[in-house]
């Protein structure tokens, strides 16, 4: 038989301020559904920092609401690991829009802890590229003399 092998892949989560009361909840699907948690913090975002992170949406109606809503109290950082981890954790969110998410994906975090279009509870990557980005964003690893050394939390 065919040796099916699957490359484990990280993703970058985020729980946003208004889903961070039910942490204990949305961390009991992140693993039912087989994510391996491997870093996680508890942050206050600086609306720089925000602004920063979501820099793609800069000039879009909803940027500063949504810079508003992300540092309007903390949010928990988490690297994911599993095979396929950026299209799974982007299928266990559900859509954007929280109140769509219910019609089309009642199981899925965003249909259970969001409120609407934009308090949606949870972020997750949309590439491997802004995976990797996101996850140096959030926990950056040291280079001294161009070795890598242990992580800081120097930039919160
Ligand atoms: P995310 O980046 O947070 O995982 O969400 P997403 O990919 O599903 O959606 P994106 O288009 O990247 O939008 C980022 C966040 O901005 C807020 N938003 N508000 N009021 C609106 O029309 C609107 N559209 C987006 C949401 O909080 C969304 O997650
Ligand atoms: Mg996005």
């Amino acid at each position: 038989r065919e040796h099916i092998s699957y490359r484990r892949q990280r993703t970058f989560a985020m729980v946003k301020p208004d889903a961070v009361h039910r942490l204990g909840e949305i961390i009991d699907v992140i693993q039912s559904r087989g994510f391996e948690i491997s870093r996680m913090k508890m942050v206050q975002l600086t609306r720089t920092q925000a602004a920063i992170f979501y820099r793609e949406h800069e000039g879009r109606p909803f940027f500063e609401p949504l810079l508003d809503y992300v540092t309007s109290g903390t949010v928990i950082a988490m690297e994911l690991i599993t095979s396929d981890a950026v299209k799974r954790w982007r299928e266990t969110l559900g859509p954007t829009d929280a109140e769509l998410a219910r019609q089309e994906a009642p199981d899925s975090v965003r249909a259970k802890f969001g409120q609407n279009k934009q308090l949606n509870a949870a972020h997750g990557s949309d590439s491997d590229i802004s995976a990797t980005r996101e996850i140096e964003f959030f926990f950056p690893s040291s280079k001294v003399n161009g070795i890598t050394g242990p992580e800081t939390t120097a930039s919160f």
